[in-house]
C-alpha cells in the first residue's frame, strides 16, 4: 500500500461491493439472505451491499462467542499472547490505513484527510491495551480475620456486545474492542446499518492477526432487530454503547433483563466558552475544529458557543470570516474541508433543526442551506452554519443537532458562563478560553461534564479517560480505568489453618 499523499483518493474497485459477514471466523451472509445496501452521502448512490443479520445471526455470533471464552483457544491463552495479538492487530490496521480510511469515507461522508490520520491513531489503541493485557491483576486484602488470607483476581465478563454508531465506526469500535480484549472477553459487534463497511474491513485483519475463532464477530443489520437482540441475549454479559440518548434508554431496560452491564457513550451539547481575554484568533480555530469537523456529527461537538459579550461583535467577526473560507468538496479530495452528513434521514434533520432555529428568532448569521452546485448538489451536504442571538432556552441549544450548526450565546461573567453551561441534559464536553489560569481551575469543578479542555477542543487519547455527566452516559472509554468495565472481582478466602501454639 502506496504512503505517499495522493490528491484524491480512490475505492480500489468499481461496482457495487458485496460483503459477508464475520462469525466464528468465517465469511456469511445471514441466515435468512436479506441484505442491506450502504449509500456514499456524496454521490447518493449505493455502493456497498451487506447481510441483514437479525436475531438468528446474532444467536449464532453468541454461541461462537460463548464458546470461545468458556471452552475455545482464547480461554487458554495468556494475558501476554492476548497482547500479542493485539500488537499485530495494530501493526496490520497501519499497514491497512488507506483502505480503512476510504471504507469509512465512503459509508459515512468524512474527510479523508481526517480519516488517515484517525485510522493511523488506532495502532495506538492496540499497543496502550495490549501493555495492559499482562498486568490486569488483584490484591491481598488484610482483612483482620484470624487464619484467614484474602486476596482478589480481575476476571472478564464473558461475551461482551459492542453497538457501535456511523459517526466514527472504526475509531469508536476499537475504544472497546481493544480493553475487551486484553480483559480476556469476547465480542459480538454490531455496526450501525449505515455504516457496515469499514467494521467489516477490520475484521479481515482481526482474521489476519490470527485471533481465535469466535473471539471477534461482526453482524451487520439494523438496530431495532439485530441491535435489539444482541440487547437482549442473556449470554451478553455486558453492551458498549455509542448512540444516541434515546436508543441507550432501550439498551439499558433490555440489557437490565439478564442483568448484563452496561456503558453507554451518548450525545452532547458541550459548551465551547470564551472569556474576553482569551487569544481570539486561537479560540475561533477551537470552535471551528469543535463544530464542523466531521460535518458536526461528533458527540463531543463544541454546539453552544459560550461568549463574552464585551468581544461578541469581534468575535462573531472572525468567526463568520474563518467560515466564509471553509471548502466543502469530495470528502476524498485532500484539501476538502468539510464533507457531507452521512445520511439522508440526519440531513433532513439537521435542515429541519435551521428551520426550527429560525422559526425561534436566532438570528441566521452564516449558512443555512444546501449548496446547489453542480459538484455538491447530489451529495448530503449543508453549508456550515452559525446562529447569533441564541438563548439557552431554544431548541436549537437544547436539543443534539448533530450536523454543522452552532449556536453563540452571550454571557456577562463567570457565574453566568457556568449557569448556562450546566442548563443543559447533557454533560459530555466543555471547553474554557482564557488566559487567566486561576480562573480556567475555578471554572474545572464548576462544569458538570466529563471532559473539560482548557484553551484547545477534541483531544482526545487511549490513555484518557472519556465519557458523560448526566444524559451523556454511564461508564468511561479509554484509559486504564476502562479496565474495570470489562472485568469482574472476585474476592478468595484461604484458611491457612489453626496456629500452632
Ligand atoms: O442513533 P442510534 P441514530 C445521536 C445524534 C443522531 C441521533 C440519531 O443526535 O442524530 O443520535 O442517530 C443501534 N437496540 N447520535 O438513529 O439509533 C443502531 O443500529 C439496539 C449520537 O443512528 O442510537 C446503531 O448501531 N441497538 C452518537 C447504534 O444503535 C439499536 C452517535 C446507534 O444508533 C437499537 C450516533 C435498538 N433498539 C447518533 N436501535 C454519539 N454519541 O456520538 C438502534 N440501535
Amino acid at each position: 500500500m502506496s504512503t505517499t499523499v495522493k490528491k484524491r483518493y480512490e475505492l480500489p474497485f468499481t461496482g457495487v461491493k458485496e460483503y459477508k459477514m464475520f462469525i466464528n471466523n468465517e465469511w456469511v451472509e445471514s441466515v435468512s439472505g436479506k441484505k442491506f445496501d450502504s449509500v456514499n452521502p456524496f454521490t447518493g448512490e449505493v455502493w456497498a451491499q451487506a447481510p441483514m443479520g437479525e436475531k438468528e445471526d446474532i444467536d449464532l455470533a453468541v454461541k461462537a462467542a460463548k464458546e470461545a471464552f468458556e471452552t475455545g483457544e482464547w480461554s487458554r491463552m495468556t494475558g501476554s499472547q492476548r497482547g500479542k495479538l493485539l500488537r499485530k492487530l495494530g501493526e496490520l490496521i497501519a499497514e491497512n490505513t488507506e483502505l480503512l480510511a476510504i471504507s469509512e469515507v465512503v459509508d459515512n461522508g468524512k474527510l479523508i484527510r481526517e480519516m488517515l490520520g484517525q485510522v493511523k491513531s488506532l495502532s495506538g489503541w492496540c499497543d496502550y491495551f495490549a501493555g495492559f493485557a499482562d498486568k490486569i491483576h488483584g490484591e491481598t486484602i488484610p482483612v483482620e480475620v484470624p487464619n484467614m488470607i484474602n486476596y482478589t483476581v480481575r476476571e472478564p465478563l464473558g461475551v461482551v456486545g459492542a453497538i457501535v454508531p456511523w459517526n466514527s465506526p472504526l475509531l469508536l469500535t476499537m475504544w472497546k474492542l481493544c480493553p475487551a480484549l486484553a480483559a480476556g472477553n469476547t465480542m459480538v459487534i454490531k455496526p450501525s446499518e449505515v455504516t457496515p463497511a469499514s467494521i467489516l474491513e477490520l475484521a479481515k485483519l482481526i482474521q489476519e492477526a490470527g485471533f481465535p475463532p469466535g473471539v471477534v464477530n461482526v453482524v451487520t443489520g439494523y438496530g431495532k432487530t439485530a441491535g435489539d437482540a444482541l440487547a437482549k441475549h442473556p449470554d451478553v454479559r455486558k453492551i458498549a454503547f455509542t448512540g444516541s440518548s434515546e436508543t441507550g434508554k432501550l439498551i439499558v431496560k433490555n440489557s437490565s433483563e439478564h442483568f448484563a452491564r452496561v456503558s453507554l457513550e451518548l450525545g452532547g451539547k458541550s459548551p465551547n466558552i470564551i472569556f474576553e481575554d482569551a487569544d481570539l484568533p486561537n479560540a475561533v480555530n477551537g470552535v471551528l475544529a469543535g463544530i464542523f469537523a466531521a460535518t458536526g456529527q461528533t458527540c463531543m461537538a463544541g454546539s453552544r458557543v459560550l461568549v463574552h459579550e464585551s468581544i461578541y461583535d469581534e468575535f462573531v467577526e472572525q468567526l463568520v470570516e474563518r467560515t466564509g473560507k471553509i471548502r466543502l468538496g469530495n470528502p476524498l479530495d485532500m484539501d476538502t474541508e468539510m464533507g457531507t452528513v452521512a445520511f439522508e434521514g440526519q440531513h433532513q434533520k439537521v435542515l429541519r433543526y435551521i428551520e426550527i432555529g429560525e422559526q425561534e428568532g436566532a438570528k441566521l448569521l452564516y449558512g443555512g442551506k444546501r449548496p446547489t452546485t453542480p459538484e455538491l448538489k447530489n451529495g448530503f451536504f449543508i453549508e456550515p452554519t452559525i446562529f447569533g442571538n441564541v438563548r439557552n432556552d431554544m431548541r436549537i441549544a437544547q436539543e443534539e443537532i448533530f450536523g454543522p450548526v452552532v449556536c453563540l450565546i452571550r454571557f456577562k461573567d463567570e457565574e453566568e458562563a457556568i449557569a448556562i453551561a450546566n442548563d443543559t441534559q447533557f454533560g459530555l464536553a466543555a471547553a474554557v478560553w482564557t488566559r487567566d489560569i486561576q480562573r480556567a481551575h475555578r471554572m474545572v469543578p464548576k462544569i458538570k461534564a466529563g471532559t473539560v479542555w482548557i484553551n484547545n477542543y477534541r483531544k482526545v487519547s487511549y490513555a484518557s479517560p472519556f465519557g458523560g455527566y448526566k444524559a451523556s452516559g454511564i461508564g468511561r472509554e479509554n484509559g486504564s480505568y476502562v479496565l474495570q468495565e470489562y472485568t469482574q472481582v472476585k474476592s478468595v478466602w484461604v484458611d491457612t489453618g489453626n496456629i500452632i501454639t
